[in-house]
């Protein structure tokens, strides 16, 4: 038996294991010998890096750069005749990989429309060798979908992270920047390897530390870590408080239309880009969550982003402004707020109204990342206005890296979601990739779930969810269950028994997470604050808008317009009329928008009461079957990486088994109706 390495993690997707077919190596070592490249942008030396450490490591040889009757040429489209080919169709990011025979020579052209292009080249062509694909007759044009593909931390420079579960951060410690940049750059490979670039480095909760990282106090050390990330073609963003001019500036007032307040964000605009030439722009929580905005003044968002973009606009910055606006103050008894309402009747009435550097950043849902949620209404509701669609790879409501939870099919029902904005076909990729307004801008972002842990996500198999964003935000027409195919490969190895069983762990687990916790789409029923564990109450009496309105009637959120907050009709039709319905109001749902007796049946011929029931037996039974799956891999997985995520499993086993009677327990004390099966409820 093959003696495994004894393995962290740490090398994630980007391990390039040794090649062990013969046949294929054979194969890879004649076409991999020799490299060319042709220019020396930094870029182009990281993707030449790559390709000789991952080439080294996957076939015991280092290509050379001697002349050989085989080779890989890697560069910029038209930077010599060997790069000259036909290319038309291919954007800014874009490239081609292809096997070339001509002039009694043979190579592999990796080539990019600009260098960036050539690294996504590179990273590619490791994927293929890492995943087993012959090379002898390549022909591969990729565009992404998207122009950002970003991520966003949630990091704070006291060194912790907002919603972080593995790990302090990577960035900073004790209010300054972490000394030693190598992990950042091991960072930046894995980010750029699939295809993400752009990055916010601190948390949008911005406290007073970082308010001054856009002062000449920390830029030089912003600059520094944008170095790293501009290697590998990624650009450095920053969250900002709105209430800078206030707290640093030593202005009265950060009112978006006062003349000296304009004055300070264009001085801070341009100390910025004077230290980092290429800076991204700003990200803005505002109004939001207790943070300072526009609305302290009487002006409005759109207000509020004009200003930091006529900031950035001369030196081609954009302001990425979330959209989570909301009303965090409520009252349960006031059945008319509802909080999933407010970002639509926040934005859509200033569509239309944002300069060309403005994007707003939409959550997927309405709420707050929950294990299921219709998608934001927002998308689609306007179309005059540059679109981002935020996703969160830190799964704060799905199990916090102790749970298996591959996120990559949710996101894929959101992309693939069709808003109707322009009749049937529009979905939300097209939305947020700026295609179907035509828009200037857009992308995918997403918060993300690396920490100092040397796994850098806790759960080695959360890893898959921050390669699957990456490889989803490039072309959100991939399918989840091949980013899960190419992940676990390049993971764990080419071994079909390992790459099936793990691609069959990731895809059944979003529904076995679902299946364990809150039913049917109500959301919430965590431990209020840390948001681990079930507490079906927890925020049901608080003041955060997030009720399930259980009583020993019935459950959920009454959301129609008939009856309930009018919700429903931020949609389009036929959305609209079948939200509405409480016949056509697909199961999962229901209870995002109707409240319904537990009697009421669903369309699977259950009543909603033995749903819950039976989705809890059969979630916590799932999760203990995961434990057993991956034991199957015993010898095959090294195994340290077997151990701990074994570790994980176990642990999700249990903590399933006590969502499972938490919430089975207080809906039957509820509603007094027995298990048809009468299973033990405590
Ligand atoms: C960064 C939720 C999270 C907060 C987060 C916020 C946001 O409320 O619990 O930690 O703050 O979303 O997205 O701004």
């Amino acid at each position: 038996m093959k003696l495994l390495r004894q393995e962290s993690g740490y090398t994630c997707w980007l391990r390039c294991e040794a090649c062990r077919d013969e046949h294929l190596l054979r194969e890879y070592r004649s076409w991999c010998g020799g490299l060319q490249t042709i220019g020396s942008s930094e870029i182009l030396k990281s993707a030449q890096k790559e390709l000789l450490s991952g080439i080294a490591a996957i076939t015991g040889q280092t290509p050379t750069s001697e002349a050989s009757a085989q080779f890989l040429l890697l560069g910029v489209l038209g930077q010599s005749p060997e790069l000259t080919v036909a290319s038309a169709g291919l954007t800014e990011d874009g490239y081609l990989i292809r096997t070339v025979r001509r002039d009694g020579q043979s190579f592999i052209l990796l080539a990019g429309k600009t260098d960036k292009g050539a690294l996504y080249a590179a990273f590619h062509f490791l994927r293929l060798l890492q995943t087993g694909e012959p090379l002898g007759t390549l022909d591969i044009a990729e565009n992404p979908k998207n122009r950002l593909r970003m991520i966003n931390q949630w990091d704070n420079m006291d060194g912790s992270i907002e919603r972080g579960y593995a790990g302090r951060s990577i960035f900073y410690e004790n209010h300054d920047f972490i000394g030693d940049l190598d992990r950042i750059r091991d960072y930046a490979r894995l980010l750029a390897s699939t295809g993400i670039n752009a990055i916010a480095i601190n948390n949008v909760n911005v406290h007073r530390t970082e308010t001054k990282l856009i002062t000449s106090e920390w830029l030089p050390e912003v600059a520094r870590v944008a170095g790293v990330f501009r290697e590998y073609g990624i650009r450095t963003f920053l969250s900002i408080n709105f209430a800078g001019p206030i707290e640093i500036g030593g202005l009265a007032t950060a009112d978006p239309l006062d003349g000296e307040v304009r004055c300070w964000w264009a001085d801070r605009a341009a100390d910025i880009y004077r230290h980092i030439p290429d800076f991204g722009g700003f990200l803005v929580k505002a109004d939001s969550e207790f943070r300072p905005g526009p609305f302290t003044y009487g002006r409005d968002h759109a207000d509020g982003a004009n200003m930091l973009a006529e900031a950035l606009q001369p030196y081609g910055g954009l302001v990425i402004w979330r959209c989570f606006v909301y009303n965090c103050l409520q009252d349960w008894r006031d059945r008319s707020t509802d909080r999933a309402r407010a970002a639509y009747d926040h934005f859509t009435p200033l569509d239309g109204r944002f300069l060309d550097n403005v994007i707003l950043q939409i959550k997927n849902g309405p709420m707050d990342f929950q294990v299921r949620e219709p998608v934001s209404p927002l998308f689609g509701g306007m179309t005059k206005t540059n679109q981002m669609l935020e996703l969160q790879i830190t799964q704060e409501y799905t199990g916090q890296q102790k749970h298996l939870c591959y996120l990559v099919p949710q996101w894929k029902e959101v992309a693939d979601f069709d808003t109707y904005a322009q009749g049937p076909g529009t979905t939300v990729a097209d939305v947020a990739s700026g295609e179907a307004f035509a828009r200037p801008h857009g992308g995918f972002a997403a918060v993300s779930n690396i920490g100092d842990e040397a796994s850098w996500t806790g759960h080695i198999l959360a890893q898959a969810n921050l390669y699957g964003f990456g490889r989803l935000a490039w072309n959100p027409a991939l399918a989840a269950k091949d980013i899960a195919r190419e992940w676990a490969a390049m993971t764990f190895g080419p071994d079909p028994t390992v790459v099936g069983t793990v691609c069959s762990m990731l895809l059944a687990s979003w529904k076995i997470y679902e299946n364990y916790t809150a039913p049917l789409g109500v959301g919430w029923m965590v431990n209020p604050g840390h948001h681990y564990g079930p507490n079906v109450d927890g925020y049901e009496y608080s003041k955060w808008g997030t009720y399930h309105f259980a009583d020993c009637r019935g459950i959920g959120v009454d959301r129609t317009v008939r009856s309930g907050t009018g919700y429903t009709a931020q949609y389009r039709s036929p959305h609209a009329e079948r939200y509405e319905s409480l016949e056509e109001c697909p199961d999962e749902l229901l209870l995002f928008f109707h409240h319904v007796p537990y009697t009421h049946r669903l369309k699977s011929g259950k009543t909603v009461i033995q749903h819950i029931y039976d989705s809890h037996f059969d979630g916590a039974e799932q999760a203990a079957e995961l434990v057993k799956i991956w034991e199957s891999l015993r010898g095959k997985v090294d195994d340290e990486r077997h151990r701990l995520v074994l570790e994980r499993l176990k642990e999700q086993a249990e903590h399933a088994i006590e969502w499972r009677d938490v919430i089975n327990t207080y809906f039957y004390r509820k509603s007094g109706i027995p298990d048809e099966q009468a299973r033990t409820i405590y």
